[in-house]
Formats: structure tokens, sequence, C-alpha cells
């Protein structure tokens, strides 16, 4: 898969694509990134690639004639999608990630939290993209997400022990707890059943796992995970475990509440 990148700062892309799975990747063929300094295609003598506002108001926009021409110039009329990341955008996804790896080619435009000239958007943008719910100072963070995560669903660039259908998301549920050696530190032994070579028993208490974990942190997700028969009677377990402990709070601060009043009525 070939990406486009068109940034400001290409220079903070070197680190994490000459790093671990994305270094591998590339250097076996299987991804290619191209970064495209927008400032090489600005046509004033300063290189100018951002301007204030028109109508006032604080900050500065990324110029449209720049980027158009970085766009135009490389993609030479091929219709490839192109994102554009910004705080606006629809929210990044496992989901999306799996769905942009199937494209043979994509473009992205790292956009700056002050924010890009709407015509960039009506010339060039197909889909504009976020990846979550907080403010970058530019895009280049996310597009190394983005590219991160839509790397690890390309075919090879994973190992068979590491493949992308394991990974929490892909399952619906978040991943629950892994140990490796030692098999005890500080008094806190591993589970025994991970030590006993039983694969079954294994498989079962990882889902197990998985399933408490999402529960508890990420209940949502369970409404949309599939799960077996056996599965939904154990969150049922965990289910009233849980409203058992809320009851014992309530219970708990009530008795509290009432040996308050008690203790004031005493008083007074
Ligand atoms: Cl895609 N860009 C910026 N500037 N901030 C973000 C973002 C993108 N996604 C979350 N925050």
């Amino acid at each position: 898969m070939r990406f486009e990148i068109f940034t400001l700062f290409p220079a903070m892309f070197e680190s994490v694509l000459s790093e671990s799975i994305l270094k591998r990747a590339r250097e076996r063929g299987l991804l290619q990134v191209n970064l495209h300094n927008i400032r090489d295609y600005a046509t004033d003598k300063h290189r100018t690639t951002d301007e204030p506002p028109y109508g006032g108001g604080g900050g500065m926009l990324l110029k449209v004639e720049p980027i158009v021409r970085a766009v135009e110039s490389v993609l030479q009329g091929e219709r490839v999608p192109v994102i554009l990341t910004a705080p606006q955008g629809e929210r990044f996804t496992q989901r999306m990630a799996a769905e942009l790896a199937q494209q043979p080619r994509l473009a992205i435009i790292c956009g700056r939290y002050e924010g890009v000239d709407e015509r960039v958007r009506q010339l060039v943008v197909t889909r504009e993209v976020s990846i979550g719910d907080y403010v970058l100072s530019g895009g280049e963070l996310a597009a190394m997400v983005m590219l991160d995560a839509i790397a690890r669903h390309l075919p090879n660039v994973l190992g068979n022990a590491e493949s992308a259908p394991n990974d929490s998301f892909s399952s619906g549920l978040l991943e629950g707890a892994h140990y490796t050696r030692p098999s005890e530190f500080r008094g806190l032994r591993v589970p025994e059943v991970l030590l006993q070579g039983d694969h079954g028993a294994v498989a079962r208490w990882r889902r197990e796992s998985a399933l408490r974990r999402t529960w508890e942190r990420r209940p949502e997700l369970l409404l949309s995970a599939s799960l077996s028969e056996a599965e939904r009677y154990l969150l049922g377990a965990l289910a009233e475990e849980w409203a058992a402990r809320a009851a014992s709070a309530r219970h708990e601060a009530a008795t509290l509440g009432a040996i308050n009043s008690l203790a004031l009525l005493d008083k007074y």
C-alpha cells in the first residue's frame, strides 16, 4: 500500500517510520510512505503556507493554493481517497483502519488545529478524520496513528503470532490479562491454568478474562460483540456480582447515614 502524506513537518515522521513494524513493512516493500512538504508547493517568494483568517479572529489558517497544488501534482488525477486530519472529522476506529487497508493508495493532508481554508475541503478532500476528542497541535501525530493502525491490517505486515484478528477491538472485546516469566513475582502468582498446558482451558480462561475486562471498562462494547450462550451466562453472573456489590454499598451508605442522624439526634 502506498501513502502520500502532505505536511509542513515531514521530519516528524522519520522516527516512527524507522522503527519496529513500520520499518520492517517498508523494507519488505509491503508499505510505501511518500512525504510531501506543503511548503515546497508555495509560489510566493517567502513560500507562505499560512495566513490569518478573513473576518479576523485569532490563529492562522493553512492556505488553499499550496495544498491543492501539492495534492494535484502528486496524485495526477488518479482517484485516491484524500483524508484531512481534523478534530471535526469522523472518528477513526479499528473498523475504519481495516477498511482503509483495502485501498492501494491513500493520501493524508495533515491539518493544523487552528484550521485549513474551507476550499481545501471543497476541492480535494474526500473524508475528514479525527483520532479522538482532544486537540493536537497538528495532524502529523494523527496521521502517524492512522498509518500504524492501517499498516497492521496489510497482508504479511504482522507475523503469525501478532496477527490483527487477535487485537483488542477486532474481536469486539478488549484484550484480557497476559503473563510471562517468572511465574511468581513479589508474591503475585500467574494463574495456575496458564502454566498447565491445557490449551482448551487456556482459551476459555483468556476469553473470560477479556469478557471481564470489557465488562468492567467498556461495557458498551458488549452490545455489539458476538457472544456464545456460555459467555452470556458468564456476563449474567458478572452483572449479578456487581449488583450485589452496589446493593451492599448502598446498604453501607444508608447505615452510615442512619448512624450519623442518630448521633445528631443524640447531640441535640
Ligand atoms: Cl486528526 N487533528 C488534530 N489537530 N487534533 C486532533 C485530531 C486530528 N484528532 C484528534 N485530535
